[in-house]
């Protein structure tokens, strides 16, 4: 796990910001609901780039329209690929961008990142706004766990070893940053999610 404290400038969040508002105008942030119970998760979430994450009563996936509108995911921002290839030592772009958006108490609880096929690329974070208290641990639930801030302007890359760690947001503190004029946070989370293709790098 690598932390980038403040790798982007305060120029760079506007402007990330602004392009993700254009995003979020074609492809409305939606309510994931837990597979089974249908249990509303408290983040709201679009998604960038070829495939997006989502959840929903059938279960956890990667897919390529809007489960609302039904278009395409729009393109990711170049300044979100041009973070990629500076931290996550992968040859290929990220296949999908999650936006995560939190307001208002929203908490992500511990859990492991394995709807990809491909767990060699890293994960990378970017986050925006209000600083979130971070929580991981190890490979295996019920271990022990650190907890990690994340301020605005931080990227994460989350490679090796802790690719499969356990990890949540146990809060957001409110009134942190004044990147939002609405407040909240926004988390972008980069993935690879297709097998790789041994031999063609
Ligand atoms: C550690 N998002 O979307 S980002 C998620 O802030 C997610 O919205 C959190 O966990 C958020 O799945 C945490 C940091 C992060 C992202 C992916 C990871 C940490 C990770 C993947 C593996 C291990
Ligand atoms: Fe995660």
């Amino acid at each position: 796990m690598k932390h980038y404290s403040g790798m982007l400038d305060r120029a760079e969040q506007e402007a990330l910001v602004s392009e993700l508002r254009l995003a979020v105008a074609k492809a409305p942030l939606f309510i994931p609901l837990m597979p089974r119970t249908g249990r509303p998760f408290s983040v709201r979430m679009t998604n960038l780039g070829s495939l997006g994450w989502v959840s929903d009563r059938n279960g956890y996936r990667y897919q390529g329209l809007h489960p609302d509108v039904g278009t395409p995911w729009p393109p990711m921002p170049q300044a979100v690929l041009d973070i990629w290839s500076k931290v996550s030592g992968y040859k290929q772009p990220p296949e999908a961008c999650l936006v995560n958006f939190y307001q208002g108490g929203a908490k992500m609880g511990l859990h492991q990142d394995k709807d990809e096929e491909d767990f060699s690329a890293p994960v990378v974070s970017i986050s925006l706004g209000d600083t979130a208290v971070f929580r991981f641990g190890g490979t295996e639930r019920g271990g022990k766990t650190s907890t990690l801030k994340l301020a605005s302007g931080d990227v994460l890359v989350m490679g090796g070893e802790s690719r499969l760690c356990f990890h949540g947001i146990d809060r957001v503190n409110v009134g942190t940053s004044t990147l939002l004029k609405e407040g909240g946070r926004i988390n972008l989370t980069l993935r690879r999610v297709t097998k790789p293709n041994i031999g063609n790098s």
